[in-house]
């Protein structure tokens, strides 16, 4: 079987690219052998603390944040981070020709439970219009990624990865330390009997989301005649694994809860880089008015809604909101 650094190497990946793919990695594998270890490790529970987000965090939040700051701020090729788990910016080698996103740790409130976590990251090119420690270095379309990934913490520690060519999904052999070749080229299904999204929600979504999604509940009896599925993780790496694996939609969408804060998934290091490996194996991510990919983001904690997936479902929820578009 072709570990990562070998298929790297193969698609031609820059060498200062691969130096910080592989710092993340081995972030990566450090945060799967605490979570594997659970309470043993003592990283279980929250901390007194919150997030930019108002968040609650949790130990092991904390944790893997630290864990991939540190490795990053020491390799050379980067220039700056952002993390769910940071207020802002963090500088690192002014010199770095790559800025490095994400999420430490998605699916926090799955950590106590022992249910599905991972780490989302997204890598792109620094500006050398921007001073590197800039919050502006991070104002970059998605199509501008170079790299976008995660890695999902459940029975098997399994990384999903494209930096162009294709998405692909390495298991990783604890006995060797080494992520390994498990799917190449992975092709979405273009259609799916199967939804994820927290239907407590419903009452704050608008009438087009009410009205698609109820189509979905009414299966073989209603407009779409066939039944469906639905499936809901609480942790976007885990919806979005089943997604490639198997087909789905997932939708996050935008509700009227709070007005200055309509949608909940970060753009920068939730949206983006799920959507990059999602239309690379062939699927479709839009947040309901435009292609993520396209969002020329404003700010580096931002929001959006997000629906992605399967491409004929997507086009079809998509039918429902172009109906009657509402932006909250
Ligand atoms: P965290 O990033 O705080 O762990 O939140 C996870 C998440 O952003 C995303 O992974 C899930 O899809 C979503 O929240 C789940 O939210 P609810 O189930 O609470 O609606």
């Amino acid at each position: 079987m072709k570990n990562l650094l070998s298929v790297l190497r193969s698609d031609e990946v820059a060498a200062d690219l691969i130096q910080v793919i592989e710092t993340v990695i081995n972030a990566s594998k450090e945060i799967a052998f605490r979570v594997r270890q659970g309470a043993l490790a003592g990283v279980l529970g929250s901390t007194q603390d919150e997030n930019i987000q108002g968040e609650t965090q949790k130990q092991l939040d904390v944790i893997s944040n630290q864990l991939l700051k540190d490795l990053l701020l020491a390799c050379a090729p980067v220039a700056a981070l952002a993390s769910e788990e940071e207020d802002s910016v963090v500088a690192a080698n002014p010199e770095g020709q790559y800025l490095v996103a994400f999420d430490p740790l998605d699916g926090s409130s799955n950590i106590d439970i022992n249910g599905q976590i991972g780490t989302i990251f997204s890598i792109y090119r620094a500006l050398d219009s921007v001073p590197h420690n800039s919050e502006l270095q991070f104002n970059q379309q998605g199509t501008q990624q170079v790299c976008a990934g995660y890695v999902l913490y459940g029975p098997s520690t399994l990384l999903a990865i494209t930096t162009g060519k294709g998405t692909r999904c390495f298991t990783l052999d604890s006995t060797q330390g080494t992520f390994l070749l498990t799917a190449d080229n992975i092709q979405i299904t273009k259609d799916t009997q199967e939804f994820a999204i927290n239907m407590s929600n419903s009452r704050f979504w608008n009438d087009d989301m009410h009205c698609y999604i109820g189509d979905l509940i009414l299966g073989e009896t209603g407009p779409r005649q066939k039944r469906y599925n639905m499936r809901w993780n609480a942790a976007m790496v885990g919806d979005v694994h089943r997604v490639l694996t198997r087909g789905g939609i997932f939708l996050y969408p935008s509700d009227k809860r709070n007005a200055k804060q309509p949608a909940k998934l970060r753009l920068l290091y939730e949206a983006n880089p799920m959507a990059l490996l999602i239309e690379n194996a062939g699927g479709k991510a839009f947040s309901e008015q435009q292609r993520i990919l396209a969002i020329q983001p404003k700010q580096l904690h931002e929001r959006v809604a997000v629906i992605l997936g399967s491409a004929n479902e997507v086009d079809e929820c998509l039918g429902y909101l172009q109906a009657h578009p509402t932006a909250y």
